[in-house]
């Protein structure tokens, strides 16, 4: 059948139109739901030892309540102690906290077993920064760590991955991710014995020395009271001690040594800081907390990390071991392990 536009006749041309208008329509919306499904390299996994595990688009992080961060500096890493500080850049971000997604998540370990959790973040290269648990929860520079997804009040842009990661109270930018796409929760594997020494009333006995081993070099040393009063004292005027299990104890003073200080004076290198690095610190009874490589190394508020000897001025007591860790700025005592028995660089 032959077709000439010319025969046509007036309403059948109307028709027409209608039908050339309703297809186009029909295209449009087509292609649009035909566009690329996000891979896994444009969405963000939350996995391990969560409630609900998530995988989130940028959309879906620009859905959840973001904040501001002004000012955020970046400064380079040195390859040595000796190198000068280096300026990059310095801009104003918007994203979410990694604190408020793990929230959405729901954390798996809660009371005595949650101090013992770390948080590894991901970018698509496979590049990892190692998180801890208190630094994120109980630290408030939980409220610095940002997914960042606008810069300067502009849209990022992400070939790969969906957001920046940035801590604006970090020092330098070694912890600085490009294209995040992946965030693991994960409890280091240590046996809890604290509830059942409660129940069945065992008393462990106080500690005189404890063990630090770096499982990356296999180096191991002995740690007495008299390492630790070997080191520069530091004194934590106030720090809260209050819990979920054991509720609200007191604002006490403690006096110890940095924990950094222990780790370098055993080792590590301050300078080159290994941000997928962390540090448990452990009891006999099971009793465990993690510190990252960055909030020790690289951050402003790395002041409080303390290995303490004393409280209120006197020696610690039998039932807090001769040394135990307290996170002077943190809003719990989730982090005050007492009877340290030993502590382990991974
Ligand atoms: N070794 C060890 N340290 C520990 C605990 C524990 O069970 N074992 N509990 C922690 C918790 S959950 C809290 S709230 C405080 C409680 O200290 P308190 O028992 O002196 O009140 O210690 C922390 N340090
Ligand atoms: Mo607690």
């Amino acid at each position: 059948m032959t077709f000439s536009f010319r025969k046509i006749t007036k309403p059948k041309r109307k028709a027409l139109w209608l039908y050339a208008l309703a297809s186009a329509f029909l295209l449009l919306s087509c292609t649009s739901e035909t566009k690329p499904k996000p891979t896994r390299d444009n969405l963000l996994s939350v996995s391990g030892e969560v409630k609900n595990p998530l995988e989130l688009s940028l959309e879906d992080l620009k859905a959840m309540p973001s904040l501001f961060i002004k000012d955020v500096l970046f400064i380079q890493e040195k390859e040595r102690c000796g190198d000068p500080e280096k300026f990059i850049h310095g801009a104003h971000f918007r994203g979410v906290l990694l604190k408020d997604v793990l929230l959405k998540a729901g954390m798996k370990y809660v009371r005595k077993w949650e101090p013992g959790v770390y948080i590894t973040v991901y970018d698509t290269q496979g590049k990892e920064e190692v998180f801890s648990f208190g630094e994120i929860f109980y630290s408030s520079i939980g409220r610095s760590v940002l997914l960042a997804f606008e810069e300067n009040d502009k849209p990022m842009v992400f070939p790969q991955g969906v957001c920046d990661l940035l801590v604006s109270t970090d020092l330098r930018a070694g912890r600085r991710l490009q294209g995040v796409s992946r965030i693991e929760v994960s409890r280091v594997d240590v046996e809890m014995l604290a509830y059942d020494d409660k129940k069945e009333k065992v008393v462990r006995p106080p500690t005189l020395a404890f063990m630090l081993m770096d499982h990356k070099t296999g180096a191991t040393r002995n740690i007495s009271l008299e390492t630790l009063k070997a080191l520069p004292p530091v004194r934590l005027p106030f720090a809260v001690m209050a819990g979920d299990c054991e509720g609200f104890r007191g604002i006490y003073s403690f006096e110890g040594i940095l924990l950094k200080d222990l780790l370098v004076q055993s080792g590590v290198d301050p300078c080159r800081p290994e941000y997928n690095r962390y540090v448990l610190v452990a009891s006999e009874d099971g009793f465990c907390a993690t510190f990252s490589f960055g909030e020790l190394f690289n951050s402003r508020l790395n002041n409080n990390l303390v290995i303490a000897y004393k409280l209120d001025d006197a020696l610690l007591n039998e039932s807090q071991g001769f040394a135990m860790s307290v996170a002077g700025e943190d809003n719990l005592g989730g982090r005050s392990v007492k009877r340290i028995q030993r502590i382990e660089l991974f």
